[in-house]
């Protein structure tokens, strides 16, 4: 019997049991799963450029993002609705383990490059009306938090010193007394590296430096470990980093205040200060 014939005899549900394989139902598509289907804008472009980056495709994602702007969309709405859902999507898999960590590289690549795309856009305001020196913590590589608050910062006129990725308390600490920077913004992804925070803090008390604030933000880092801390403030979007700086700069505030206020600074309702 030809095996197309026998093929179709089988029932292969008793395979399964007879060899004990789970049968986890058919395979369905990325955007299918339920957590991603919640996560997934319905609005176009967004979606699209949520799935380009779901489907890990930067060309596709690159060609979106370029025709979004060329059509005006805004880039603040290209990376929160667009590119984070999309990035948000593909980490919703990873943490299931249907994703993997190439899959995480392509999108991360690809997300990279249309937040420079939307960076061309916005631009840089010629005007500096301070100097703020960004980093990720110690030990942690995830650059792309970190990127956005450089290009916010610089498009809202400030001068954006980036001092990289894993980067030594000790370097946090030379760069304040190079730049005295009216804020400081931490970015930390993971619940090993997080801990980089409190030995910022201390190698600048060690030193005797003070800053107005530190801005910690990052995806494993929560406000009430944040607040453990003196002079930091838990940042929970990258386009707030410019609005936070202007506080500091123009109304004096200070990382008490910045607690205290953070809503009504960056003119939104925030759920993590309600
Ligand atoms: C892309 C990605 C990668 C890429 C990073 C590429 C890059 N250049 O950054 C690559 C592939 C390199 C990677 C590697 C790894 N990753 Co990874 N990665 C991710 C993923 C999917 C997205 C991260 C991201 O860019 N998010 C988007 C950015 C914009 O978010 P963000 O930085 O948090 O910033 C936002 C806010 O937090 C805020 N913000 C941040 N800082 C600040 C500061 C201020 C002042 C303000 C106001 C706001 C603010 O602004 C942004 C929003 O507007 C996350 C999943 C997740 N849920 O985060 C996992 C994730 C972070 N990775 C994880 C892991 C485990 C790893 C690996 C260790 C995997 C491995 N087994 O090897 C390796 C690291 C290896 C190493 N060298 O140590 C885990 C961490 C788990 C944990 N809790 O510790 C996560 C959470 C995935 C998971 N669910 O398990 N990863």
């Amino acid at each position: 019997m030809a095996y197309e014939e026998l093929e179709s005899k089988i029932n292969q549900k008793n395979i399964a049991i007879r060899y004990n394989v789970k049968l986890e139902g058919p395979a369905i598509k990325p955007e299918e799963h339920p957590e991603v289907i919640e996560i997934l804008p319905d609005e176009e472009p967004f979606k699209s450029i949520a799935l380009a980056i779901l489907y890990e495709k930067k060309d596709e994602t690159l060609d979106l993002v370029t025709k979004a702007l060329d059509d005006k969309v805004s880039p603040l709405d290209i990376i929160n609705k667009g590119l984070m859902a999309g990035i948000n999507a593909v980490s919703a898999l990873y943490t299931k383990g249907i994703y993997f960590l190439p899959d995480l590289m392509l999108s991360g690549d690809a997300m990279m490059e249309a937040v420079k795309e939307c960076e061309k856009v916005l631009g840089h305001k010629s005007e500096t009306k301070g100097t703020v020196v960004s980093f990720v913590a110690e030990g942690d590589p995830h650059d792309i938090g970190k990127n956005l608050i450089l290009m916010f910062l610089r498009a809202g006129g400030y001068e954006a010193i980036d001092l990289g990725r894993d980067v030594p308390a000790s370097k946090v600490v030379e760069a304040v007394k190079k730049y005295h920077p009216v804020f400081l913004t931490g970015t930390a992804l993971m619940t090993t590296t997080m801990t980089a925070f409190p030995k910022v803090v201390d190698a600048l008390k060690a030193e005797g430096l003070e800053v107005p604030a530190i801005g910690c933000g990052g995806g494993a880092v929560r406000k009430d470990y944040v607040e453990s801390m003196d002079m930091t403030v838990y940042g929970v979007e990258a386009y707030h980093t410019p609005k936070l700086a202007d506080a500091i700069v123009k109304d004096h505030e200070d990382w008490r205040d910045l607690r205290k206020n953070y809503s009504d600074v960056v003119g939104e309702f925030v759920p993590e200060y309600s």
